[in-house]
């Protein structure tokens, strides 16, 4: 039997691989978990990988089978999608190839906006869900266009409100109306927040998500180093393309910023009719920040901080690796009874 061939040297390589693979598996778990962050009890989240953007992000041939890029965009396969860098007049976008279709979705991605200009740096990024992509001057993209965009807004063109830079501020554009870039678009904004997203040392991420049957488009923000999701902004009565184009774009102009585009997971969000109290606890609770939308220009609110953070992935982690770390330990045992039954017959 393979089993009781198994050397003495074999055994604790062996303990280690399987602890291993444990942890593998629960950080997979955790992922998922903490993705339901914000979720409505009843509701849970599918994956949509058409719609993934992660490392090394090209398949083959320096090409992606979901993703088209152009401009100034670069991309670093173990970094990062580089979407313009740290000089000026660059302009770059990437667009999923294929629109969305999903009625309610949800989608995070992390990024990365950095560059040495203190203490003038610019001009930002823009997030996009439009009915038809290309390049232009709306941070990179085209103008008129139908459907969201969010601009993570570095540069302050109307120098009044430049105390409230860095903003972040949606817009949902009809296909006519263009966007205002002498005074940041703030005539057609949806909902915002000053966020200090840049230069930061730790990874950023932001959350969007929309639901078609509420008409509801909501954006949370994590650039603090604790990593949880803040409420940005909450906006009702908000009607969306049908389907629309995934993508990113930034701009520089005088000023100058590496836009940086780390992941993107996208997931469609539906009502399983089910409460999902039962499901483990997640690692990274949702911040405990506002709950009402952030008035127009306000700061965004620190949430306090959270002295009960969720230790139910710990306990599961710690469950799993006991499992599998006695069943381990049994069949070390196991064998070595073996290997000494006969060892005993043999002298
Ligand atoms: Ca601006």
């Amino acid at each position: 039997m393979a089993w009781t061939r198994l050397k003495r040297s074999n055994a604790i390589p062996l303990l280690l691989f399987l602890i291993v693979i444990a942890h593998g598996g629960i950080s997979r778990a955790d992922g998922e978990n903490q993705a339901k962050n914000g979720l409505n009890p009843g509701q849970t989240l599918i994956p949509l990988r058409a719609f993934f953007l992660q490392k090394p992000y090209l398949d083959t041939q320096f090409a992606s089978q979901w993703w088209e890029f152009g401009g100034s965009t670069v991309i670093e396969i173990n970094k990062h999608v580089r979407l313009t860098q740290d000089l000026q007049s660059q302009a770059g976008w990437i667009f999923s190839r294929v629109p969305f279709t999903s009625t309610n979705w949800q989608l995070e991605f992390e990024f990365h906006v950095s560059g040495k200009g203190l203490p003038v740096f610019g001009d930002g990024f823009a997030f996009w869900f439009v009915a038809e992509k290309g390049a232009g001057p709306v941070f990179g993209a085209r103008d008129n266009f139908n459907g969201l965009g969010i601009f993570f807004d570095t540069y302050a063109n109307d120098e009044s409100r430049r105390s409230y830079f860095p903003y972040v501020m949606a817009m949902v554009g009809d296909g006519k109306t263009s966007y205002d870039k002498d005074m940041d678009g703030k005539a057609n904004e949806v909902g915002g927040c000053t966020s200090d997203f840049r230069g930061k040392g730790h990874p950023t991420r932001a959350r969007v998500r929309y639901s078609r049957d509420d008409q509801e488009l909501t954006v949370d923000l994590a650039v603090n180093p604790n990593g949880e999701f803040e409420q940005c902004f909450k906006a009702n009565e908000v009607l969306l393309p049908m389907v629309g184009y995934i993508g990113f774009s930034a701009h520089t102009g005088e000023v100058s910023d590496n836009h940086d585009i780390v992941a993107l997971a996208s997931h469609g969000v539906v009502n399983t009719g089910k409460p999902l109290s039962r499901d483990p606890p997640i690692v990274r609770p949702t911040g405990g920040g506002t709950t009402a939308p952030l008035a127009r220009n306000n700061k965004l609110k620190t949430a306090p901080p959270s002295g009960a953070k969720s230790s139910g992935g710990g306990w599961w982690r710690v469950i799993v690796a006991l499992l599998v770390i006695g069943g381990a330990i049994a069949g070390i045992v196991s064998y070595f009874r073996l290997a000494r039954g006969k060892s005993a017959k043999r002298f």
